[in-house]
């Protein structure tokens, strides 16, 4: 079968010399939806600047932003964890629609702007490596489907600020018939205005998914290696070169970076563990602990490692083989399932799939997916239906253990792919099983579902900065739980301190928790931020979790970007609530040792 795509392309060729020095400053209209002060965005000026209404705003509420200013590389603003302060209705519109559209705090993305500095999350190891001089180029393959601009430009950015230009051919956008009437109008003037001609982008007519999305972008690629990354990433330092080099020596490897974590709530940039690729017998990835026999040798921690599967959004590899080795199933919808298919296929069709720790690449991991399909099809269970019945031989038996249900259902036509793996004269999936994932036979067909690469907090207890009593000001009273201080979901009230009670004693610890007498922590909702603080099971994600005490004795909740308040400070009741944070006596609280 062959599909025909009715594509548009749009290629820009009047990058001129002129405005290519304003090349990394947004232009008038086209700053991030909604901006903070103006004046607020990135610019090339070097040192701490004074901003006028920053200033203002700080005489009336103290700064309101901490002690962030900008940073001196490159005119960026620096990141602070009170970045999402909201300061009117304007900005809480920016977040609230932020969550609803994207599910992570668009308001913080767009005062970071395009530009920003990330830790470099490498092994100090991998800062004395050199790399070959004679790498082949990269297309930068990016689709995209309703993301808010602000972070596909910083995806674009980062990747332009940090890829050596010899080595980038290319970057190719790839709209997914997006249906957000700004973000087509405003990249589209960007890219014609802002960019140089060698980013290009393309749009699908009709919604694709990110599968058949991914196979435009390649077809429009002319660089020698295809790079993937997802519309909402930050490359770091030195990404590039650790991932082309083992594609030169071997056109037949496929390599991923270690994905670190942006946080959806805080934006933070945070280094993710040495992981590598796995699935489930529910066809979910997941990521398991490296083998040891997997880490020895002389390279230690910077050599890379084999993977059973990727992820799916972050490769790199050769074009010609990407082609070779069939691109994509056209048959798979939208999104889900097409990793494992491409991991299956590269490693028993002679090719091998490795994570290069000494690449790293920021991406934004979201707590829920914030599109569904056209049609409200589960495309994952469609797409892991024909990846089963094209790669997986008798082991899809597993597969139908776990869902029965699919087992009548309908995938489509694979005739295309069962010749496609005839013809590449690829191996069994036993095969695969017996000698890249030998660890699947003894999880057998109850392995759990899949765990995001959040940092293990079994390994990592974090220290205990203060313990003591959240007192508030203008009352005299104490932060409670309203009911039993066990109780997940309870909320918190103030009530007449007892210095004798432990249900009265917080610990405040570095990840910025707020945990009552050693049970649970203080906690609002990200996405119904109008709800008062509960008292939850401690997650270790920071966000809706993590609270900051900062100036006029105010306690600022990190995610939602208010100061907690007592509701009715006359009231016995003792409510309390989130609020705009204004300095005022019902939002004074002091931690007591
Ligand atoms: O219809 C669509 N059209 C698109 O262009 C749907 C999505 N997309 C775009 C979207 O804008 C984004 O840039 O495709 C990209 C991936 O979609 P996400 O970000 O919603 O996916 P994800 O990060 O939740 O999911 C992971 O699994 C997917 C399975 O199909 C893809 O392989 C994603 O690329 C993949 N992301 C990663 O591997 C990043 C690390 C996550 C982990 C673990
Ligand atoms: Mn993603």
């Amino acid at each position: 079968t062959s599909v025909t795509w009715t594509l548009l392309l749009f290629v820009y060729f009047n990058f001129s010399e002129e405005n290519q020095s304003f090349k990394n400053v947004p232009i008038k209209g086209l700053e991030p939806q909604r901006p903070f002060p103006k004046k607020f965005y990135p610019r090339f000026t070097r040192g701490p600047v004074h901003i006028p209404e920053l200033q203002q705003k700080e005489n009336k509420i103290g700064n309101p932003l901490g002690n962030h200013v900008q940073s001196p590389v490159k005119g960026q603003v620096e990141f602070s964890p009170e970045m999402g302060m909201i300061f009117n209705e304007e900005d809480q519109e920016v977040r609230d629609l932020g969550y609803q559209k994207h599910a992570f705090n668009m308001l913080i993305s767009n005062r970071l702007g395009y530009h920003r500095e990330v830790p470099d999350t490498r092994d100090v190891k991998c800062r004395e490596k050199s790399y070959p001089s004679d790498l082949p180029s990269a297309s930068v393959i990016i689709c995209f489907y309703n993301e808010a601009l602000s972070a596909l430009l910083r995806t674009v950015h980062s990747v332009l600020d940090r890829t050596p230009a010899h080595l980038l051919h290319e970057i190719i956008l790839v709209d997914d018939n997006s249906e957000l009437a700004d973000l087509k109008k405003d990249l589209d003037e960007y890219v014609r205005t802002q960019l140089p001609k060698t980013t290009k982008l393309v749009r699908n007519e009709k919604r694709e998914g990110l599968i058949r999305g991914r196979m435009i972008g390649a077809s429009h690629a002319t660089g020698e290696v295809l790079v993937f990354l997802d519309s909402h990433c930050e490359v770091n330092e030195m990404w590039l070169q650790p991932l082309l080099t083992p594609i030169r020596e071997d056109h037949r490897t496929v390599v991923c970076p270690v994905i670190d974590i942006i946080s959806a709530d805080t934006l933070t940039y945070s280094s993710s563990p040495v992981v590598r690729g796995g699935f489930n017998w529910g066809l979910h990835f997941k990521w398991d602990l490296v083998p040891l026999s997997e880490l020895e040798g002389p390279e230690g921690a910077t050599a890379p490692i084999k993977s059973p599967t990727m992820a799916g959004g972050l490769f790199a590899m050769d074009r010609e083989y990407f082609n070779e080795l069939g691109q994509y199933d056209s048959g798979m919808d939208i999104w889900g399932g097409e990793n494992l298919e491409i991991s299956f296929r590269i490693w028993m069709c002679g090719g091998r799939l490795l994570i290069i720790p000494c690449s790293r690449v920021g991406h934004i991991f979201r707590k829920r997916r914030p599109y569904g399909s056209p049609g409200g099809q589960d495309t994952m269970a469609h797409n892991s239906l024909r990846l089963a019945h094209v790669w997986m031989d008798e082991y899809k038996e597993q597969y139908f253990a776990l869902r029965p249900e699919l087992r009548m259902r309908n995938y489509g036509n694979i005739t295309d792919r069962v010749e496609l793996r005839k013809r590449l004269n690829c191996k069994s999936f036993k095969w695969y099983l017996d000698n890249i994932y030998p660890e699947m036979q003894i999880s057998g067909p109850n392995a759990k579902a899949p765990q995001p690469v959040f940092i293990n907090r079994a390994q990592k207890r974090p220290k205990i900065i203060q313990r003591g009593r959240l007192y508030h000001l203008q009352t005299n009273k104490c932060l409670v739980a309203q009911g039993h201080p066990s109780q997940k979901g309870g909320l918190v009230v103030v009530r007449e301190c007892d210095y004798n009670d432990q249900n009265q004693v917080w610990v405040y610890n570095e990840d910025h928790e707020l945990i009552l007498n050693n049970l649970l922590c203080l906690d609002v909702s990200e996405t119904r931020s109008s709800d008062p603080p509960r008292l939850m099971k401690c997650h270790g994600s920071g966000g809706s979790q993590q609270w900051t005490f900062g100036i006029n004795n105010r306690l600022y909740q990190v995610s939602v970007g208010q100061c907690m308040r007592v509701v009715d400070p006359l009231s016995h009741k003792g409510y309390v609530t989130m609020a705009i944070c204004d300095g005022s006596l019902p939002q004074q609280w002091h931690f007591e040792s």
